[in-house]
């Protein structure tokens, strides 16, 4: 049954590096497409020029804080916490039916998101704020997973897309795209991969800064590449043999891409990271080589690099997580029913 449009504002603080706004694009861009109006209000808006240069069916972005006055929609989302700007509660407050207010979290494996999510907060403008959390199990909001894309993954051809872009693989070359935080495992990555043809895609960010200073090996081709597109993104993904990613988007999207990958956790100062790895190691089930190889990308006590594992190695706890989660509910239909629930319980 398809869902009524909704209008939905969306609030997005940029804290650091591309997650907060690529989790938020993402969703807009989701929501648009399932026909709702979307206005995504935004602190920064720059990352969007390469992120979403075509802009989205159904999202208009405001920068914050810019006139972000009423109306308000049928559903206020903060993305992590970001606190809708005074003005903008109040004009929630004033509104004949207050909207459903949700406070999307980050993404954790941990146990602990399933009892947090869905629990209310009353705040003192009299509206309740709910705190919902993406996660990997049906006690979550699940994951963004926009309908079609696996099909669409699969009817894609890397090889040609790649040689579109004019980064063509050549014959007997695997495909590794490296995005990650700082690493000290670039070294020895750089010199297994040597040990093979590889083409090496290196995204902007501190490896391809690192990257930038190797000495050329035979075997090993790195190619920095520009910024592309979310939706490049995804291709980029898609084309590769082998993925390293980070943070929470492109975690996602690895797992969705289907090719084995290393995640690289964002580096937090009390080592709440590992914490985080190893509940997503435990969820995914992952074969002992490639927990030793996650533990060690992420700087694990005692963790030394162990070379990168055979893709069989990865597949059968990749499929068996991937199928698990397709059987899930994705994010965007899992807020589009909590909003349309609230918003028939405060009518009755
Ligand atoms: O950039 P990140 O490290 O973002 C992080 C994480 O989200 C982390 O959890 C959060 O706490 C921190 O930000 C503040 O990694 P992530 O989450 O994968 O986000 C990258 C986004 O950038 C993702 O939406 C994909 C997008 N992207 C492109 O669209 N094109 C590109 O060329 C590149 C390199 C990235």
């Amino acid at each position: 049954m398809p869902r009524p449009p909704l209008r939905w504002d969306l609030f997005c603080r940029v804290i650091d590096n591309h997650g907060d706004a690529g989790v938020c694009w993402r969703l807009a861009a989701d929501l648009g497409a399932r026909g709702h109006a979307v206005r995504l209000v935004i602190d920064d808006t720059s990352p969007l020029a390469w992120m979403a240069p075509s802009g989205a069916t159904g999202v208009v972005v405001q920068p914050w804080p810019g006139e972000t006055a009423a109306p308000v929609g049928d559903v206020v989302i903060e993305a992590f916490g970001c606190d809708p700007p005074p003005a903008f509660v109040d004009a929630m407050a004033a509104r004949p039916t207050p909207p459903v207010w949700i406070n999307l979290e980050y993404l954790s494996a941990e146990d602990w998101v399933e009892r947090a999510h869905g629990l209310p907060s009353p705040q003192p403008c009299g509206i309740t704020k709910w705190f919902l959390f993406p996660g990997f199990t049906p006690r979550t909001a699940g994951l963004l997973r926009e309908p079609g894309l696996l099909a669409r993954r699969a009817r894609f051809d890397g090889r040609a897309w790649l040689a579109a872009r004019g980064w063509a693989a050549r014959p007997g070359e695997r495909v590794v795209l490296l995005f990650s935080y700082a690493n000290t495992c670039l070294e020895p990555l750089r010199d297994e991969l040597a040990q093979a043809p590889t083409l090496l895609l290196v995204p902007p960010g501190p490896a391809q800064a690192t990257a930038a200073a190797w000495a050329p090996r035979p075997n090993l081709r790195v190619l920095p590449l520009p910024y592309v597109s979310q939706v490049d993104f995804d291709h980029l993904l898609w084309s590769a043999d082998l993925n390293f990613v980070r943070g929470e988007d492109s975690l996602v999207r690895a797992l969705w891409a289907g090719a084995p990958f290393v995640w690289q956790a964002y580096p937090q100062d009390d080592g709440v990271h590992l914490e985080k790895l190893a509940a997503l190691l435990a969820r995914l089930g992952a074969a002992p080589a490639v927990a030793a190889l996650w533990r060690a990308w992420n700087g694990a006590p005692g963790a030394t690099w162990p070379g990168l594992p055979p893709a069989a190695a990865w597949q059968p706890a990749l499929a068996r997580f991937s199928s698990q989660l397709q059987a899930q509910a994705d994010l965007a239909g899992t807020l589009e029913a909590f909003a349309e629930r609230q918003a028939a319980g405060s009518c009755a």
